[in-house]
Order: C-alpha cells, then sequence, then structure tokens
C-alpha cells in the first residue's frame, strides 16, 4: 500500500510507472492507458499540477501565450477550455489542469503526498523497482521520470539563516494559503522571473522591499490583457491548423521574425521593429529578427535597446544603471514584466547591488551586506532552481551494472535525445537534459516526449521485447552534436541555469537542446522511423 487514502492493488504489476503529475506525467498516465498499458503516478504534493502547484508566489503567470501553453492532444478539450486572460496566472493554469485530470479520470492512477527516493532496475526481472520516502516499493517494466526541469528550489547556504527571527519564504514553495505583506518590511534575494513577476505586487503591498540583485537580468513587458471579444473563438475556428504550424517553430510557437537580421536593415527600421515588438509581444520579442541570439552586432543592438528603455523608465539614474544588463542579451532567460522597472521609482523600494559586495549572512533582523544590515520582517528567496538535472539527482537512480545515474553525469548529463540514458533500460525522461525543454512551449514538449515514448512502447510490445537502452555511441553522438549546437549560440555566453552555474559544484554543461523543436523532433521521428536506431532492443 502507497498512501491510506489512494492505495494501488498491483503495484508490483504495473507496466509504466510514471513519477510526477504535472503537465507531462498527466498526458502521460492518460496516453498509456490509452494505448493499454497498466500505468500509475506517483507524485510529492497532494494534487496534480508540478510547477503551477508549487509555484504560488504572487504574480506567478505563465510567459507563453494561453493559447499555446494548453494541451493539443484532444480537440474537444482544446474547443471547450475558455481562457480568460493573454497568459494565464498560475491559478488559471491550476485549475485547467485540475479539470483535465478530471476531465480524463487520471486521479484514480495519482498517488499524491508520496515521494520517489530511489529506482532500481533489475536485470533478471527486466524491470524497475521504485521506492517511497514512506519506505513502499513499486515494480514497473518502464519507468517515466516526468520530475520537471525547475522543480528543485535552489536555497543558497547563508550563514546565520536560522537564527533569522522574521518568516522565509521561496518562491517555488509558496504557501498555498498565501502571505500578507501589510505592515512588513520585505527582502527579496534574487531578479530572475519568479522575482521580476512577484516585486511589483508585494511593493504595492508590504510597508518597504528591499531587492537584492546580484546580476541584472532583462525584462520585457508582457503585455498581458484580457481576452478580446472574438479572439479565443477566432483561434478555435483553426486550432488544429494553428498547432500543427506552431511546430514548425524553433519555440513550437508561431511566432515569424520580422527580418533574417537586425543587421539587415536601417538604424531606424531596426528601431521601430524593436519598439513595435516590445509594445506587444512579450517573451518572443527575442524573435524580432531572426539573429538575436546568434551575432554579436545583432545581439549588441537588441541589448542596448533593451537598456535604452530601462534607462527611460527608472527616475534615479544610479538605481538604473544598477538594473542596466551587462550581459547579452537572452544568454539568462529573458524575464517578461508587469510594472518591474517603474516598481523602483516607488519611494518604499530600494535596491541593492550584492554583485561585487556579496550578502554576508542572514541576521536575526535582516539581511547583511558589507557591514549594513538590511532589516526585514520577511525574507523571500527567489533563487531559482537546481535546473533539468537537480530532481533526477535527488532520486537514487541506479541502472544496468549498479550503475548510478549521479555518478555518469558528475561531469555533466549525458544522454540520448534527452529522453533516455545509456546504461538505464527503459527508463524515459520527460523533458529531460538534452531535450529543448525550456527552451520551447513546455505543453508542446511534454506531448511529444509521450507520444514519442508511447510509439516505443507500443513497438516494444508488439515485437516481444523486453528492454530498450540507448546505445553509448548514439548518446556520445547526441552530446556532441548538442554541444556544437549550443556553442552556435549566445544563450551559453554567461552564467545561467542553462548552464548549471547557478549551483555551487554543478559541472557546466549546456543542458537544453539548441537545435529548435523541428530539428529535434524530425530526429527523434527519424529514430523511430528507423527501427529505434542508436538503441539496443533485446
Ligand atoms: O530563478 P533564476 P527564477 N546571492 O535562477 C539569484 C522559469 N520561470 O525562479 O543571476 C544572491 O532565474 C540569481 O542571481 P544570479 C523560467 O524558465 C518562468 O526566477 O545567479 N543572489 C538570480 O537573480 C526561469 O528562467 C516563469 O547572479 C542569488 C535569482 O536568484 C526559471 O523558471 C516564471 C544567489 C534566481 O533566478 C527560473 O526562474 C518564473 C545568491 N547566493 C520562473 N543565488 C514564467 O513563465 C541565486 N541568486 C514567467
Amino acid at each position: 500500500m502507497l498512501t491510506t487514502s489512494n492505495p494501488p492493488d498491483n503495484s508490483s504489476n504495473i507496466d509504466v510507472l510514471i513519477v510526477g503529475a504535472g503537465f507531462g506525467g498527466l498526458y502521460a498516465l492518460h496516453k498509456m492507458r490509452e494505448c493499454g498499458f497498466t500505468a500509475r503516478v506517483l507524485e510529492a504534493g497532494d494534487d496534480v499540477g508540478g510547477t503551477w502547484y508549487w509555484n504560488r508566489y504572487p504574480g506567478c503567470r505563465c510567459d507563453v501565450e494561453s493559447i499555446h501553453y494548453s494541451y493539443q492532444f484532444d480537440e474537444d478539450l482544446q474547443q471547450e477550455w475558455v481562457w480568460s486572460e493573454r497568459y494565464a496566472t498560475q491559478p488559471e493554469l491550476l485549475s485547467y489542469i485540475q479539470h483535465v485530470a478530471d476531465r480524463f479520470d487520471l486521479r484514480k492512477d495519482i498517488t499524491f503526498n508520496t515521494r520517489v527516493t530511489a529506482a532500481t532496475w533489475q536485470e533478471d526481472k527486466a524491470c524497475w523497482q521504485v521506492e517511497t520516502e514512506s519506505g513502499e516499493t513499486v515494480r514497473a517494466k518502464y519507468c517515466i521520470m516526468a520530475t520537471g526541469p525547475l522543480s528543485v528550489p535552489n536555497m543558497p547556504d547563508f550563514p546565520g539563516l536560522d537564527s533569522f527571527t522574521g518568516d522565509t519564504y521561496h518562491t517555488g514553495l509558496w504557501p498555498h494559503e498565501g502571505v500578507d505583506f501589510t505592515g512588513k518590511r520585505v527582502a527579496i534575494i534574487g531578479t530572475g522571473s519568479s522575482a521580476i513577476q512577484s516585486i511589483p505586487l508585494i511593493a504595492e503591498q508590504a510597508d518597504q522591499l528591499t531587492v537584492f540583485q546580484r546580476t541584472a537580468n532583462y525584462a520585457v513587458p508582457a503585455a498581458n490583457r484580457p481576452m478580446n471579444p472574438g479572439e479565443l473563438e477566432a483561434v478555435k475556428a483553426e486550432y488544429a491548423e494553428l498547432r500543427t504550424r506552431g511546430k514548425n517553430f524553433p519555440t513550437a510557437i508561431p511566432v515569424t521574425p520580422s527580418g533574417p537580421s537586425a543587421l539587415a536593415v536601417s538604424d531606424e527600421e531596426r528601431e521601430r521593429v524593436f519598439e513595435e515588438w516590445w509594445q506587444d509581444k512579450g517573451l518572443m520579442f527575442q524573435a524580432a529578427f531572426a539573429d538575436l541570439l546568434f551575432v554579436d552586432e545583432a545581439n549588441d543592438a537588441v541589448s542596448d535597446f533593451v537598456r535604452g528603455k530601462i534607462r527611460s523608465i527608472v527616475e534615479d539614474s544610479s538605481v538604473a544603471e544598477i538594473l542596466v544588463p551587462k550581459n547579452p542579451f537572452g544568454c539568462k532567460r529573458m524575464c517578461v514584466d508587469t510594472d518591474y522597472y517603474k516598481t523602483f521609482n516607488r519611494d518604499n523600494v530600494s535596491l541593492v547591488n550584492v554583485k561585487d559586495t556579496p550578502i554576508d549572512r542572514i541576521v536575526p533582523g535582516g539581511v547583511l551586506v558589507g557591514g549594513t544590515t538590511y532589516e526585514a520582517d520577511a525574507v523571500i528567496f527567489a533563487t531559482g532552481y537546481d535546473a533539468m538535472t537537480g530532481a533526477l539527482s535527488k532520486m537514487h537512480i541506479c541502472g544496468r551494472d549498479g550503475l548510478v545515474l549521479t555518478d555518469k553525469w558528475h561531469e555533466g548529463p549525458s544522454s540520448f535525445l534527452g529522453l533516455t540514458v545509456h546504461g538505464f533500460p527503459n527508463m524515459f525522461t520527460i523533458n529531460g537534459p538534452g531535450s529543448p525543454s525550456a527552451l520551447v512551449n513546455m505543453v508542446t514538449g511534454c506531448e511529444h516526449h509521450v507520444e514519442w515514448i508511447a510509439d516505443c512502447l507500443t513497438h516494444l510490445r508488439d515485437t516481444g521485447s523486453a528492454a530498450i537502452e540507448a546505445e553509448k555511441p548514439a548518446e556520445e553522438a547526441w552530446v556532441e552534436h548538442s554541444r556544437e549546437v549550443g556553442n552556435a549560440s549566445l544563450r551559453s555566453a554567461c552564467d545561467s541555469w542553462y548552464l548549471g552555474a547557478n549551483i555551487p559544484g554543478k559541472p557546466r554543461v549546456f543542458m537544453p537542446y539548441l537545435g529548435g523543436f523541428p530539428a529535434y523532433a524530425e530526429k527523434c521521428d527519424s529514430v523511430a522511423k528507423d527501427g529505434y536506431s542508436g538503441f539496443a532492443i533485446t
């Protein structure tokens, strides 16, 4: 029995064990059932939702438009669901995922409040033995790790943290009941996407907000708004076609750059395009010209445009200069904002640059930097995640011949297609390192992986095969190809979570695949069509 509330009765006989009940895990469960496999999901939280279950900080919403950031596998679902805003809030996304779980009767095969701690390949039985925090054991022929690329919060080891007398929060583990900062002095550490979304709202509520910034980030206006009358209906009238078209774009989001190069147009035209895209395109501003993330001079142009915007919004020029990013545009993941820079014009908001003078320690009454204590009643850690490998590394995953995944990956993750790992038969990762993952529309990425895995398992069943495993040369070739593609982009030009640089001691490897969704999907297709070339099937 796994939990008292939801006990599986045939745990040792299931075909597919899925870890995680976010977008990837839920669709995996639905698809596996549809293909006639028995499947079960183990989920650490007490409900479905993954990212959208855990991230409940003020202002949390998706930066991919709702019409794209949603499932496309079921026409009735996409026709019936009504999005209220261009970019859905976390509560709206969570209710969408809950609706999907109910609509497809998924909950009966999900065991909540159950964290997986270990998975061991049993060669003699050709199955995975999976263990949970409560000491339960589940066996399954196949294991799908739908654990999310950004699901393990990074909590820097600040000295003195335990001495703090106020409340502490991490944006990725926000209290379900919400937090009222009225009358409070709040400190927030970090200026990535989570901080940039939450700072304007916390500033409106708190007495005083102190922002501790180590690296200035690029943020562009989200341009969020309620859906216009008739807008959703127009999308739905051609939804299937829109979805198909989306898959032809590198990000799996159908946005066509205004031109191939920012350098091929006059200064006036470039400025006009940047301004137009700045006003309305949100995250897709980065696609205003096709070469912004590849050619230094084009990148300089867009970097300078955004720097100019920051200087024009922030009234205190010394504050503006701290907020102006020094990195190339897009090498850290771009952020979208609603009134982020404007918030620094408020009297109750101050900015502390901790780049050259890092945080010394947390003290009982606040945060100590360079001998000054910034007093706080609450400290928010908006310090990000152990990305891409964090959740997989937290479990003790032991493959063939006793090979432990963290040992194999001690110099950085390697995989074939970001889906499978040599030495770990019958194990699949959804949005794993080596796949496009967070560089594309994540829901499309999840669906693509699940459908590839479903076809693969069906093939194994149809051919009476027991196990599939990525071959070493195929994995090495994929790692090398991913490295080459990654080096061609300016995204790898600075420290970021893409590279694991935000976690002390983590090897520096650019983890998401940068070749774009169409090339990636084509490679996955051709491997399958070739009878799973690059895999050993036994
Ligand atoms: O985390 P981050 P995030 N001292 O890693 C700072 C997705 N997402 O949760 O840059 C001081 O980006 C760190 O500083 P530095 C999206 O993919 C999407 O904000 O390492 N500061 C940085 O400023 C995103 O990229 C959405 O120098 C320290 C911050 O903490 C990803 O999640 C919304 C520090 C961490 O920023 C992660 O975003 C939210 C230290 N010791 C998230 N350690 C949307 O869809 C870390 N920092 C809109």
